[in-house]
């Protein structure tokens, strides 16, 4: 499963009218798109995503945030996918993000940072099941 990630485009970046083009950054940068749809997370869902920072300051605002509208979650194929995909999404905080990233071009805040990335190849087959069932899948 190492040629897989798992990807949100955060409502942030859908309010602002980004889907198109950070679709378009991921797939000039030779990603796949394997499975995708678009929907408006519940708090139980958004909680029960993110249960692994449920402990930190900001898990309440984020739930919420994730929460204030629709996202497109999707699964990503590439040779070393994981590695590749946080590389041009950037870092968390969009000011820190490596210029022409999608946060550096795309995102706000620390928080609404337009993008989610999965961080190692066992959360990305975690993350993608969460979403996604084997029919819903190329
Ligand atoms: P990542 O998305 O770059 O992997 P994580 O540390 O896994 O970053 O945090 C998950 C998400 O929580 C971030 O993408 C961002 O939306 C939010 N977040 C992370 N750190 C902060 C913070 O210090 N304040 C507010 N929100 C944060
Ligand atoms: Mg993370």
């Amino acid at each position: 499963m190492s040629n897989i990630t798992f990807t949100m485009i955060k409502p942030d970046a859908v309010a602002n009218g980004h889907i198109g083009n950070i679709l378009n950054h991921i797939t000039t940068a030779g990603f796949k798109i394997v499975a995708m749809k678009y929907l408006h997370l519940s708090t139980e869902k958004a909680g029960e995503f993110y249960g692994i920072h449920r402990e930190r300051p900001f898990f309440n605002d984020l739930v919420s945030f994730m929460t204030s509208g629709p996202i497109v979650a999707a699964v990503l194929q590439k040779d070393n996918a994981v590695a590749d995909f946080r590389t041009i999404i950037g870092a968390t905080d969009p000011k820190k993000a490596d210029a022409g990233t999608i946060r550096n071009l795309y995102a706000d805040s620390i928080e609404a940072n337009a993008v989610h990335g999965s961080d190692s190849d066992e959360n990305a087959a975690n993350e993608a099941s969460f979403f996604f069932s084997a029919f819903e899948r190329y």
